[in-house]
């Protein structure tokens, strides 16, 4: 693993809020332009910054906490062993939250981008995101890395299913609300969403820290990032593995990378373009059809 990827592993395991990039003058369009033009295969790798102008909170933003909670810290196997109903809550609320938000103007441009040249380019979309607005905005060719809001998971019998009720079970109507006071949660675990086949208690679908990607969803990725000859990095702080890894990896190996974000993040120095803004502006403005 070269030197640039460890030194970001090692900076992964220092806070992120202490890490304090260099700034970088945004980059020639003109030049990417031309570079995209000549592409024959796209990847669009992007994280929860190309939904906060739809109003669904990043992780690391100042909305990335719910009641007293980093979202990182519910998103895990064991805080669902601890409390499956604060879990749920917090699901809930996402579940609430990213159906009332719309697609902004950077998923538009990428789904505007594929349906005009899908025909004669390999053009993929990769997010770590679980809110579904790249579907929502007509992105078709897509992989979820870290699963989705909408898709639940026996913990039973592992069945997988589309889930879009509202609220998914009656016991979490008017739940989850966001409010630093709230504490805990007294919902029994047996008003939790329960699968309808063998009655095992649900999951979100969806992958939490500490665990591991789904195999063939890992492998499809790696051969799309393996083949791409551009990469746009769009709206992640490139500190969460494995992912954090495929634009750097792309780089090594010379693909074309562009970094989309408000400001620098660990892998910004990696990148041959970068274009500071919000992606809502500046990804119309470089995809422009
Ligand atoms: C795994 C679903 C095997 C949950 C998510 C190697 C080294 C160190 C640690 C590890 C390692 N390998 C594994 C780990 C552990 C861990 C990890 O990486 N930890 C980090 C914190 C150090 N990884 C895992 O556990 C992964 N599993 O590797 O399995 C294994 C297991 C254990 C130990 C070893 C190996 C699983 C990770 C998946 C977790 N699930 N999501 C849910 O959503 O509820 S991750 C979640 O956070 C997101 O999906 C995303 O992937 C990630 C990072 O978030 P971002 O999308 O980047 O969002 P963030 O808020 O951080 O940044 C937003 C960015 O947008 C900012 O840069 C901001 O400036 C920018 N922005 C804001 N507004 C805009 C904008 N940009 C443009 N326009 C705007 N308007
Ligand atoms: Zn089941």
């Amino acid at each position: 693993m070269c030197i640039s990827l460890l030194r970001r592993i090692n900076y992964s395991l220092v806070s992120y809020s202490t890490f304090k990039m260099v700034s970088r003058q945004s980059s020639d369009i003109n030049k990417f332009k031309d570079a995209l033009r000549a592409a024959k295969n796209i990847v669009i790798l992007s994280g929860a910054g190309i939904s906060a102008e739809s109003g669904i909170p990043t992780f690391r933003g100042a909305g990335g906490l719910w009641r007293k909670y980093q979202a990182s810290a519910l998103a895990t196997p064991e805080a669902f062993k601890t409390s499956p109903s604060l879990v749920w809550e917090f699901y809930h609320y996402r579940r609430e939250v990213a159906a009332k938000a719309q697609p902004n103007a950077g998923h538009i441009a990428i789904a505007n981008y594929e349906t005009k040249y899908g025909s004669e380019k390999i053009i993929t979309v990769i997010t770590q995101n679980v809110d579904g607005l790249h579907v929502r905005a007509g992105t078709k060719n897509l992989i979820e890395l870290h699963g989705n809001l909408y898709k639940t998971r026996c913990t039973k019998c592992k069945e997988v299913l589309v889930n879009t009720d509202s609220p998914i079970c009656p016991a979490l109507e008017n739940r989850g609300a966001p409010d630093a006071n709230v504490v805990g949660s007294d919902i029994l675990i047996k008003e939790l969403p329960h699968c309808k086949k063998c009655s095992g208690l649900l999951r979100p679908h969806i992958v939490w820290f500490g665990e591991s990607l789904d195999p063939d969803v890992l492998k499809k990725a790696g051969d799309t990032m393996e083949s791409c000859d551009v990469c746009l990095v769009v709206g992640t702080s490139s500190v969460v593995y494995p992912a954090a890894l495929f634009a750097p990896q792309a780089a090594a190996r010379g693909a074309v990378v562009a970094e989309f974000n408000i400001e620098p993040t660990p892998a910004t120095h990696d990148f041959q373009f970068y274009f500071e803004g919000p992606c809502g502006t500046t990804l119309p403005t470089v995809l422009e059809v």
